[in-house]
């Protein structure tokens, strides 16, 4: 071994530093039950993301106490006071996911406004001490999901607008009257504790979505120091964050907010990379993520089958998004909505469940996915009667329409596969054929 310049390492640690992110758990190595749990994950490829705090009261949706500038002692002062669910039903939240074809939910544990729905020891800014309710919401949650075999993860806000310490201010919460000082690396001890909480009070967990890093990208998070503890305590447990970046060293999956991997339709995934890591997207049904009484714009189930399929095909799960009501009742627009996608899953979910995205980059018309030999072309928007494919690395031995079995008509040519698609096969959902492939 010769001797190395020590400031020429440095050097290249640093830029081999700043391409991988922010610093976080440098040299992580998952753990066999971490990898398990990834490749679960992807065969999962449908989750419920669920938006529910004290801003439920208003109905304006999470950011309200931000948008209407309210301070944090008329926020502590209306909120949580008023904030009953005494029609929270866990097992009917659990079976209502259930019957839509997810297997996994993903609740916000604390958002942007510091209010934590569980019963943390380390704050008396919960559930249990400042509301009516006084009954923590995430355990009854957690015990229901365990009996139906459905995983909990935990959505938690690095981001605070409550917290005193959360200080040096990033670029949102600047209205809530705090003073002007603040021991950031207090406030992060803080955060720390609540989810050592939220790991060892609840069962397995899932695992932990990061949100609010964006807030002030400059500072120093200590991410290293928070992944550490998660995968210590839970290894098995995936650790995402939504910064919008490539994933940082000790992550175990890459999201997407309101995007299919590599768009960016919203502005804010104008920096995002594609990863190495599994894919998950998240979107909302109509356009807000905490309960908004006044938005009525709801996707159709045609247009959540379609989002479903589409993420598949990219090789990204969807975490779709319901604002339960502040009474604890989850509004009819979504229940209605995830039955019927439960519907269609039930007909179909074999070509979405443990399937991986591809071998066929998407395109306008449709995407594929695929199961060992098996490659499912889902056109979700050709009208004519000839759709041309790449023609796949493999042979391609037969192509029927799945469910019916029905044959496709296909012709194979040096650089493509025609299928002739029968103008009464056609469904205006997603139009099914099966390719089987052959060596
Ligand atoms: C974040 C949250 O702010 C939001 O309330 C919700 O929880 C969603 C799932 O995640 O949304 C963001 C985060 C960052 C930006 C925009 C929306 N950004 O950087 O522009």
């Amino acid at each position: 071994m010769t001797r190395r310049n020590p400031v020429l390492v440095l050097a290249v640690l640093l830029a081999l530093g700043v391409a991988a992110g922010a610093p976080a758990q440098e040299g992580y190595t998952p753990s066999p039950d971490n990898l398990k749990a990834r490749a679960w994950f992807q065969d999962a490829r449908f989750g419920l993301f669920i938006h529910w705090g004290v801003y439920a009261v208003p109905g304006e949706g999470e950011w309200v106490m931000h948008q209407k500038r309210i301070t944090v002692p008329e926020y502590e002062r209306d909120m949580p006071p008023a904030f009953n669910p005494v029609k929270y039903d866990p097992a009917a939240w659990v079976a209502m996911a259930k019957a839509a074809g997810m297997k996994y939910i993903t609740i916000t544990s604390k958002h942007h406004d510091g209010f934590a729905m569980f019963d943390s020891k380390v704050s008396d800014y919960d559930i249990v001490e400042r509301t009516p309710y006084g009954k923590d919401v995430l355990k009854m949650l957690a015990d229901a999901c365990r009996k139906e075999g459905i995983k909990l993860f935990f959505y938690h806000s690095h981001l605070d607008w409550h917290h005193p310490d959360y200080f040096p201010r990033g670029r949102t919460g600047l209205f809530a009257g705090r003073e002007e000082k603040g021991d950031f690396n207090r406030y992060l001890d803080t955060m720390d504790t609540q989810l050592k909480e939220l790991l060892t009070g609840y069962g397995d967990i899932g695992g932990i979505w990061f949100d609010g890093w964006w807030d002030k990208p400059e500072a120093d998070w200590r991410l290293g120091r928070t992944y550490r503890q998660i995968h210590e305590l839970q290894p098995a447990a995936l650790v995402g964050n939504n910064h919008h970046r490539k994933p940082f060293p000790g992550e175990d999956f890459q999201m997407f907010e309101k995007d299919l991997p590599g768009h960016d339709t919203t502005g804010f995934n104008d920096k995002v990379e594609l990863g190495a890591l599994p894919f998950e997207m998240c979107d909302t049904i109509n356009n807000s993520w905490g309960y908004n009484k006044n938005d009525g714009s709801f996707k159709s189930t045609k247009q959540i089958v379609q989002l479903l399929v589409k993420a598949a095909g990219y090789d990204a799960n969807l975490l779709l998004n319901v604002g339960p009501r502040p009474d604890g009742t989850i509004q009819p627009e979504f229940v209605k909505r995830l039955a019927e996608v439960g519907e269609w899953l039930k007909a179909k979910g074999e070509t979405v469940y443990g399937t991986r995205g591809g071998p066929l980059p998407p395109r306008p018309w449709g995407v594929t996915t695929q199961k060992g030999d098996r490659v499912f072309v889902h056109v979700l928007d050709w009208k004519d009667a000839v759709l041309a494919l790449p023609r796949p690395a493999k042979p391609v031995k037969a192509a029927t329409y799945f469910g019916t079995a029905k044959p496709v008509r296909f012709t194979v040519e040096k650089d493509a596969v025609l299928l002739r698609l029968d103008p009464a096969a056609l469904d205006p959902v997603d139009t099914i054929v099966v390719l089987e492939l052959g060596r």
